[in-house]
């Protein structure tokens, strides 16, 4: 147990954290991050060094309270389906449990989505035996709507897999889009009432700029890269995620949780880092953004740790870009 926590500070300082998702459950705060492996391997663009194997699910009492590391909740050992690489993952309750959603490579190398269950919400989480059918890519993040409807969102460019879809089966030699060409949006899928399997074939989300025009594959200060999240506030549907090549988490409004969204603007500026990776939730009354850096690590990219910091709307409903290194 860490003592008092600090906002712009590691949440835990014993392992490294990334990719962190946050959810208030029973009236207390609960973080699913990544947990990265502390090895000296090379890095290369496909991600190879993100090697992680199990999960911790970490908690607060309140913002400034002792971080609690609940322990490794789920190995990859125990997924039958999984082969390795326990990226970014997501939690959600329905029917009474808490879902852990996580992608992973399964043993043909490819990444899917995977649910483990648990009666807690700190787990231990028990996979199921097989990945959601149809589904592919990474960096699920699981929106259970007021009506009770459950979407999760997914999808990450390059070690990601995202652009090797683009025909509906896995075409190894998929690449992205043209610069003059639609940016590729991430997908959408409504789960069923179980929260085991897709309702529908995923469809993927437009992302338009204020004209209503395509965010281009070019633009890369706006264009979907990966680690979508989506919150509400005042009942419109906020699409955020990173920009990957320019390094920024940015978001786009929409009233409908498919979509289209319209550009909005950045949220957080550059990390100390590569990869940036968000979540945002709303605990006592302020809303907070949990992103990660490797501040801890001077600066190795897959040596990550998890943050927050708080978020504040203006009266028009955007928000204000935050520089979490600001004095
Ligand atoms: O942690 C591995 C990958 O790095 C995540 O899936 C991406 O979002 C990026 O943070």
């Amino acid at each position: 147990m860490n003592n008092q926590t600090k906002s712009n500070t590691p949440l835990v300082t014993h392992i490294y954290t990334a990719d962190p998702s946050a959810h208030v459950f029973d009236g207390k705060l609960y973080i699913y991050p990544s947990h990265d492996l502390d090895h000296n391997e090379p890095s290369n663009d496909n991600g190879d060094q993100y090697k992680m194997e199990d999960y911790h699910v970490l908690s607060l009492e309140n913002v400034s309270a002792p971080c609690v590391d609940h322990g490794q909740v789920l190995h990859v050992k125990d997924i039958p389906w999984a082969s390795k690489q326990l990226w970014a993952p997501d939690a959600a309750y329905k029917n009474g449990k808490y879902y852990l959603v996580f992608p992973a490579r399964d043993h043909d190398n490819i990444f899917r989505i995977g649910v483990a269950t648990s009666d807690k919400p700190e787990g231990p989480f028990a996979p199921e035996a097989d990945y959601i059918p149809g589904s592919f890519s990474i960096d699920p993040a699981v929106l259970v709507d007021e009506d009770k409807k459950a979407y999760v969102y997914f999808g990450g460019l390059w070690g990601g897999q995202l652009e090797k879809w683009q025909t509906g089966s896995f075409n190894p030699d998929g690449k992205e889009p043209k610069p003059e060409e639609p940016a590729l949006g991430p997908q959408v899928a409504e789960l069923s009432d179980d929260m085991l399997s897709f309702k529908q074939k995923p469809k993927e989300i437009s992302i338009v700029d204020e004209n209503g025009d395509p965010i281009l594959a070019g633009d890369e200060d706006r264009r979907f890269f990966e680690g979508a999240w989506v919150h509400k506030y005042n009942g419109q549907y906020y699409l955020s995620y990173s920009t990957g090549t320019t390094h920024k988490i940015v978001y786009a409004v929409s009233d409908n949780p498919q979509g289209p969204f319209t550009f909005k603007g950045t949220i957080l500026k550059p990390v100390i880092g590569w990869t940036t990776h968000h979540s945002i939730a709303e605990f006592e009354g302020k809303w907070y953004l949990f992103y990660h850096d490797c501040e801890m690590s001077d600066g190795v990219n897959h040596k990550r740790s998890v943050k927050f910091t708080e978020l504040t709307y203006n009266e028009d409903g955007t928000i204000q870009t935050i520089d979490p290194y600001e004095k």
